[in-house]
């Protein structure tokens, strides 16, 4: 049961919001049967995307990422299930859409690496780290889905 509620957190980015495809990405999660936990839509602040980016802060595209990302609103979730880092990962594409294959988010509706409208949690870690960053406790919302024996053995 507990590697049922691993989390990650997907963001759609301004450019996917801008673009329209905030229900398609909601759709490709709920489909394939992760579990929403919390949402919100936001205009995140640079002191809220430097720190969520901090890793990447030494790369040359860093300063251009942040003002990218608080260019205007962004759609934070989390979403749950088996395997849901590894998977959502897989379901956005690679980190360059030109590398991302067809049917994957990226490879299906983005061009370039720094307009590639949705940010997904690279490990269980760094997971944890980014919905305690974006969401208090009590924006978690615990509820046991009625789908849920129908999705797992
Ligand atoms: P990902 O978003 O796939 O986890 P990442 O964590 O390495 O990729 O980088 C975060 C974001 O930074 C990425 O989604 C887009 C941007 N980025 C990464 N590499 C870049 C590059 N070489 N040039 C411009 N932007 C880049
Ligand atoms: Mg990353």
């Amino acid at each position: 049961m507990a590697a049922k509620t691993e989390r990650t957190f997907i963001a759609v980015k301004p450019d996917g919001v801008q673009r329209g495809l905030m229900g398609e990405i909601i759709k490709r999660f709920e489909q394939k049967g992760f579990r929403l936990v919390a949402m919100k839509f936001l205009q995140a602040s640079e002191d809220l995307l430097k720190q969520h980016y901090i890793d990447l802060k030494d790369r040359p595209f860093y300063p251009g990422l942040v003002k990218y990302m608080s260019s205007g609103p962004v759609l934070a979730m989390v979403w749950e299930g088996l395997n849901v880092v590894k998977t959502g990962r897989v379901m956005l594409g690679e980190t360059n859409p030109a590398d991302s294959k067809p049917g994957t988010i990226r490879g299906d509706f983005c061009i370039e690496v720094g307009r590639n409208i949705i940010h997904g949690s690279d490990s269980v870690d760094s997971a944890n780290k980014e919905i305690s960053l974006w969401f208090k406790p009590e924006e978690l919302v615990c509820f046991k889905s009625c789908a849920l024996d129908w999705i797992y053995e």
